[in-house]
């Protein structure tokens, strides 16, 4: 569905669960905005029905910025904007 980054064997989508008066969230958008070849759906956890039970549910909790890191079926949900900014980073090259 999600253009994967092939990386090292392993492939890799992203989700960025968000809303839009985050600062901590804006941080990351605008990050996002300077790496284009890194494709990064938006799931806003406000107006987009069940993705904030998805993030309670996967993550632990509701806080955002959250990235949902598939590799190949595994699931990583990482917080902290600069955390995820660092991470994605290093994989944009
Ligand atoms: N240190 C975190 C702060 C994240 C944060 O405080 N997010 C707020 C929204 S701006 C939040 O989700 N608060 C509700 C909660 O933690 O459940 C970061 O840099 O990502």
């Amino acid at each position: 569905m999600y253009r994967n980054v092939y990386n090292g064997g392993m492939h890799e989508t992203y989700q960025l669960f968000k809303y839009d008066t985050c600062p901590f969230c804006q941080r990351v958008l605008r990050f996002l905005a300077q790496v284009p070849q890194l494709e990064v759906p938006l799931r806003d956890i406000y107006t987009e029905p069940g993705a904030m039970k998805e993030l309670l549910q996967g993550g632990g909790r509701t806080t955002v910025p959250c990235l949902r890191i598939d590799r190949d079926g595994e699931v990583q949900w990482m917080y902290e904007s600069l955390d995820i900014i660092a991470y994605l980073q290093a994989k944009a090259g």
